[in-house]
Parts: C-alpha cells; sequence; structure tokens
C-alpha cells in the first residue's frame, strides 16, 4: 500500500472530523517520525505536545510493557498497587495534597469544573444551581458539550447545542474584564490556559496570570489553571505559571503526562477543595489505572532527569531569533514561549499556510496549521539543538521556495 491508499481508506471507513496533512506515520523515535514509504521528518507538532519526551522514549515504553504484562485494569472499585505510588509521586511534584486521575484533558477540565461547582456550594456558600465560572474567549479545553458550551469558536460549537449554562465569557489578557465579572458573588471559578495553545499560542501580557490570581483570591474564586498543552515544560518551565510564580487552586494535566503513550490526565488540589467531592460522586472505569500510573511516573522522571524544562527554554529562544530573522513576505509574526510557538502566515499570491506546511512535508518537516493562516512549532522537548538548527534549515529552505 502506498501513501494515497491509505488515506483513501481513511476517508471510507473513518468519519470525516479531521483534515490530515497527506502524509502517513507509521514510526516514531525521538524527535522523529517516519511515513509508510520510509521518509523521515521531523515532527514539529509532537501530537499537540503530548510527545514532550519524544517518540516511543525507551524508559517510558519499558514502564508501559512491564506493568501491561503484569495489571492493566483494575477499576476503582478495587485498590491496585501502583495508583498509590503514582498519587505520592504526582502530588509532591507538583506540590499539592490530592491528585484525582482521569484519561483525556477534556475529562479533566470537566472534572475541574465539578470540583469546583462542588466547592461553591459547599464551601463557599453559593446557593443551588447559581455558580458561574468565568472563562476566556478564544479558550480550548476539549469537545464535551459542556466545555463547547463555553467555546466561542464556531466550528467547536454550533449545531451542539442546547448549551450548558453557568459560563461567562470575558476577553483572553484583560484583567478590567476579569475584575468586574469577579464582582458577580456567584462567580465560583476562574479558568484560564496560561497560553492559549488552539486560539494560535496566544502569550498573555507579563504580569497577567500573577494579576489574575490575585484578584481572584481578593474575591473568594478559585483559579483554576488548563495545563494541559502548556504544562510539563513545554513553555520553559514545568509548568507555565511557573513562569509568574503563580500555584493555581486547581491544575489540570494531560497530554504529555503519559509522554503520548496512552491517554492519562490528572487535576491537582489541595484538601479543601479536593475533599468536597465525596466516593460516588465522580470517577472512570481508566482513570488511575495501573499502566497509566506506572507510565506517568516515568513520563515525569524524563521530564526532570533530561531537564527538558531548560532545553524548551534555550532551544525556544533560538528558534524564535531565528525564525524572526527569515526574511518571506508570508511571515506576518512570530511569537511563543519555550518550544511552544506559531507563525502568523500573511497570505501572499495566493499561497496559504496550508501551502507552506505542505512545502515543509515535502522538505522533511511536519507541523499543521490552525485557523487558516497560523503555524504552530513545537517539536518535542528532546530535540538538540544540532537537531534544531537542522529543523531550522529546512524552514528557511522552504520559505525561499515561495520567494
Ligand atoms: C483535537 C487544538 C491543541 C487543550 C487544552 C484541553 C484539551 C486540549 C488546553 C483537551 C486539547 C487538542 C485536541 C486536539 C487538537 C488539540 C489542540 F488545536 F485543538 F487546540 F493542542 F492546540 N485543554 N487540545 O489544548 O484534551 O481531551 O483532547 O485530551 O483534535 O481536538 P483532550
Amino acid at each position: 500500500m502506498k501513501t494515497q491508499d491509505y488515506i483513501d481508506r481513511e476517508d471510507k471507513f473513518g468519519a470525516h472530523n479531521y483534515h490530515p496533512l497527506p502524509v502517513v506515520l507509521e514510526k516514531g523515535k525521538g524527535a522523529y517520525v517516519w511515513d509508510v514509504e520510509g521518509k523521515r521528518y521531523f515532527d514539529f507538532l509532537s501530537a499537540y505536545s503530548a510527545v514532550n519526551q519524544g517518540h516511543c522514549h525507551p524508559f517510558i515504553v519499558k514502564a508501559l510493557k512491564e506493568q501491561a504484562e503484569t495489571l492493566t485494569l483494575t477499576s476503582r472499585a478495587f485498590y491496585n498497587s501502583a495508583l498509590g505510588e503514582f498519587e505520592e509521586y504526582i502530588t509532591r511534584y507538583f506540590g499539592y495534597d490530592k491528585v484525582l486521575p482521569m484519561n483525556t484533558g477534556a475529562e479533566a477540565d470537566e472534572t475541574a469544573i465539578k470540583l469546583c461547582r462542588k466547592w461553591a456550594y459547599k464551601v463557599k456558600g453559593i446557593p443551588d444551581n447559581q455558580a458561574k465560572i468565568i472563562v476566556c474567549e478564544g479558550n480550548f479545553h476539549g469537545r464535551t458539550i459542556s466545555i463547547i458550551s463555553m467555546s466561542t469558536d464556531p466550528v467547536a460549537r454550533n449545531e451542539y447545542g442546547p448549551y450548558t449554562p453557568g459560563f461567562v465569557i470575558i476577553p483572553y489578557n484583560n484583567l478590567e474584564a476579569l475584575e468586574k465579572e469577579l464582582k458577580d458573588p456567584y462567580i465560583a471559578g476562574f479558568l484560564v490556559e496560561p497560553v492559549q495553545g488552539e486560539a494560535g499560542v496566544n502569550v498573555p501580557d507579563e504580569g497577567y496570570l500573577e494579576k489574575a490570581y490575585d484578584l481572584c483570591k481578593r474575591n473568594n474564586v478559585l483559579f483554576m489553571a488548563d495545563e494541559v498543552q502548556t504544562g510539563i515544560a513545554r513553555t520553559g518551565k514545568l509548568l507555565a505559571c511557573d513562569h509568574e510564580n503563580v500555584r493555581p487552586d486547581i491544575l489540570i494535566l494531560g497530554k504529555a503526562l503519559s509522554g503520548g503513550v496512552l491517554p492519562v490526565s490528572t487535576v491537582l488540589a489541595d484538601d479543601r477543595i479536593m475533599l468536597t467531592i465525596q466516593p460516588g460522586e465522580h470517577g472512570s472505569t481508566f482513570g488511575g489505572n495501573p499502566v497509566a500510573a506506572k507510565v506517568a511516573i516515568a513520563a515525569l522522571e524524563v521530564i526532570r532527569k533530561e531537564k527538558l524544562a531548560d532545553n524548551a527554554e534555550k532551544l525556544g529562544q533560538i528558534f524564535r531569533t531565528e525564525f524572526r530573522n527569515i526574511e518571506s513576505d508570508l511571515i506576518e509574526i512570530v511569537r511563543g514561549k519555550g518550544l511552544l510557538n506559531a507563525v502568523v502566515i500573511k497570505p501572499t499570491n495566493g499561497k496559504t499556510a496550508w501551502d507552506v506546511c505542505v512545502a515543509m512535508k515535502e522538505n522533511g518537516l511536519i507541523a499543521k496549521p490552525t485557523h487558516d493562516d497560523i503555524i504552530r512549532f513545537a517539536p518535542p522537548l528532546i530535540i538538540t539543538e544540532q537537531e534544531l538548527r537542522e529543523a531550522l534549515n529546512i524552514i528557511k529552505k522552504t520559505f525561499s521556495q515561495f520567494e
């Protein structure tokens, strides 16, 4: 089978809810992936930052294999010998009293919303069914009905109503709007991405998170950080909130928590919040399974041992500096933090971000456009400086082909 045969088969038998770049991958190692015809590419998407530790990291795969051959799933009806080890490990790692394990990012965000509402009724004393959560324009927190109810993206949201009430939408990176909405005594929480990923790697002004956190504190409102994409070393610190020394009341993690090996997500919080949820009030068949537990410990261990936050910080600086030196009419702006970067493309001579991505693919680097005119550049964090410079040469060559 050739590339087109694989594409045709997916097209015929799979739902059409994606429009992938025309490349069919079958193998990955570190910062590289290979397609079915044996061609090698730099992976500059990293499965939307799930593969921060690099493809098929041997330490993580070893943990996966060992546990998969021992015990895979017990459900939470019984204890399992790996979960407690993970719970102890991750709460110490991030500095919280407790963790609640789920699977996908969307589930972790849903969990955070439920936890916030529980806290609102049991602790803050908001009257039944009146709690509201503030979210930001341009947010992306997943695909469930409640989550798309707070989305402002018509593509993610339209024709899925009726929508879940209880969300107040304010502009991102706008403290006045936050301050104004916080006057409402029924506000329970503020849910925010420290850098907006889907919106096109939107980096807020310096001090935004810190001041937003302070405003929440003053109004007895929970500050909830969705670090599903920004967390786990991607932006050059363990958490993007660490850039401003903010410790969220509720911390939401996913993606790279497993190094891309299987879905693992968590919500972290202290007892005064977490213990408002009691047995039977929330859960998941697969959440906290022994394979996920062992894999997540290994994935976090790799981040620390290989100093991936430092590498992301250092290589991110090089990436943005070098990219800003590329002379092309197509490049409008380069922005980002650590190794989460984006380039806004100014369509020129009928050429769009999609055309640039297809040309980069031909030259051996894959990345994906978002919102028609933005390309995200997010390689695995294990990429070396030499590999990054090779990748930059591919990018430079591609832009020069459009001159
Ligand atoms: C898709 C985007 C990235 C997320 C944040 C929660 C979730 C995500 C901050 C949900 C997921 C994904 C999902 C993926 C595309 C992708 C994405 F372009 F849509 F926005 F990464 F930038 N919070 N992001 O970014 O996590 O339930 O998927 O595990 O195709 O939907 P999930």
